[in-house]
């Protein structure tokens, strides 16, 4: 049996949508934040950073996202989720930018605001002006490049979807986290074309299906 190991409020969450709108068979181990927001220690047993998603199936143990989307479209796609020709580069392009250009600053921002408020009330003023700063020298501009690209991207096409085609294909399933993350906590910096796009995720029914099965999700409603 396929296995998706599922952190509470993370990317797992992406890994459960393409699998309901695949038809595939597969259970849920979940696992629980901790009030570090830190993955808990079981789920090192099962691969050796930790982190969440991880698949299980059979003998293949999988991490990364990205591979294990592309692993199971390969695997269990039956066709489905591929871009047509024309949105082939698209669809390759946006499916790595996701986790390797445009995570590590949405995590940035992510984390110079976390770290204020979680600091002891003394520091926090002090915090908050040191982190405030770095924010507004170093992720924010870069935060604004990114956010261009894509609102730019989306809005020459018709399509919702990143690759153009009708049907969801990788890139949307690895861009969703990010831009509904940032559409929840920052709805203000966010275009029309990316607000479009996270409601037409939001508004499919393999969606709503995988936040059923996985549980409270920070990012959308059920
Ligand atoms: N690039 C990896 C990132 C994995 C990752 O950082 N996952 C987060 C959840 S969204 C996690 O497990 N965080 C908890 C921790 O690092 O302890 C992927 O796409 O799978």
């Amino acid at each position: 049996m396929l296995t998706v190991h599922h952190l509470n409020n993370s990317r797992s969450q992406r890994v459960l949508w393409l699998l309901e709108e695949l038809g595939t068979p597969y259970e849920i181990k979940k696992y629980e934040r901790t009030p570090q927001q830190r993955a808990p220690p079981e789920l090192l047993a099962i691969s050796p950073l930790g982190k969440s998603p991880v698949i299980t199936d059979g003998s293949v143990t999988l991490a990364e996202s990205g591979a294990i989307v592309e692993y199971l479209i390969g695997k269990y796609g039956n066709g489905k989720a591929v871009p047509t020709d024309s949105g082939y580069l698209d669809n390759l392009y946006f499916t790595h930018y996701a986790e390797g250009s445009f995570m590590p600053i949405v995590t940035q921002k992510y984390i110079f605001d976390f770290i204020p408020k979680q600091a002891p009330f003394f520091i926090r003023p002090i915090l908050s002006l040191v982190f405030g700063q770095l924010d507004k020298q170093f992720v924010q501009p870069e935060m604004t490049k990114h956010l261009t690209l894509i609102e730019a991207h989306l809005s020459k096409s018709q399509s919702v979807w990143f690759a153009g085609g009708a049907e969801p294909t990788a890139a949307d399933y690895q861009m969703a986290f990010p831009l509904e993350a940032l559409v929840a906590y920052t709805p203000g910096s966010v275009g029309p074309s990316i607000k479009k796009f996270v409601d037409a995720v939001h508004s499919r029914e393999a969606y709503s299906k995988a936040l059923e099965k996985g549980g409270p999700y920070s990012y959308a409603t059920m």
